[in-house]
């Protein structure tokens, strides 16, 4: 009888502490599975800030240049272009062998751009220059010398008009002010 009640009691706690070792294992098994998830959050996060930071870095990298292109290059010091065969309010026939120099700088074709060097453009009754940076236009009256010309047929309706040089980097950008040249021709 005391033997049955003791085994009774004994199968009670048994069955008990089953239960606690059951409640301590899910309690586990939660505690696991948070700081798992803590861990794949954290983990996550990790991920998120690396890319952000070679993101960053990246941009970086680029930065100096603006998307790519590269900057317009200084212009040296004492630098020009000049009409090597033109003077102001000269007469002339047409056609016109034009002759384009440049002073302080290297003529070279278009596409690179390179420091010290340009190519030059013939503008036809514009502008007396083209604002520094601003991409030279491409038609009748602005004339590109992207192979390094530096001579060109001129033809001319006969009067008065504005011949201006203006140089420019490899992507067609003005070199601005300094280096450009304007004079008045008169046709015959
Ligand atoms: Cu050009």
């Amino acid at each position: 009888m005391l033997c049955s009640m003791l085994k009774s009691n004994i199968l009670t706690l048994v069955s008990k502490f089953k239960e606690m070792k059951m409640k301590l294992f899910i309690a586990a098994i939660f505690i696991g599975t948070l700081v798992s998830c803590n861990n794949a959050a954290d983990d996550k996060g990790n991920e998120t800030d690396t890319t952000k930071m070679e993101m960053d870095h990246d941009g970086m990298d680029h930065s100096p240049t603006t998307g790519g292109v590269p900057a317009i290059p200084e212009i040296p010091e004492g630098a020009k272009v000049v009409f090597a065969n033109l003077k102001d309010n000269a007469t002339i026939s047409s056609p016109f062998e034009l002759q384009m120099g440049v002073e302080g700088m290297r003529i070279d074709t278009a596409g690179p751009v390179v420091a010290g060097s340009g190519h030059h453009h013939l503008i036809i009754d514009g502008a007396d220059y083209l604002e520094k940076g601003s991409i030279v236009p491409k038609d009748s009256t602005n004339i590109h010398f992207g192979k390094g010309q530096t001579e060109y047929e001129l033809i001319l309706s006969p009067g008065k008009h504005k011949l201006t040089l203006q140089l420019a980097d490899g992507l067609h950008r003005s070199y601005g002010e300094q280096l450009s040249a304007s004079i008045m021709v008169n046709v015959k």
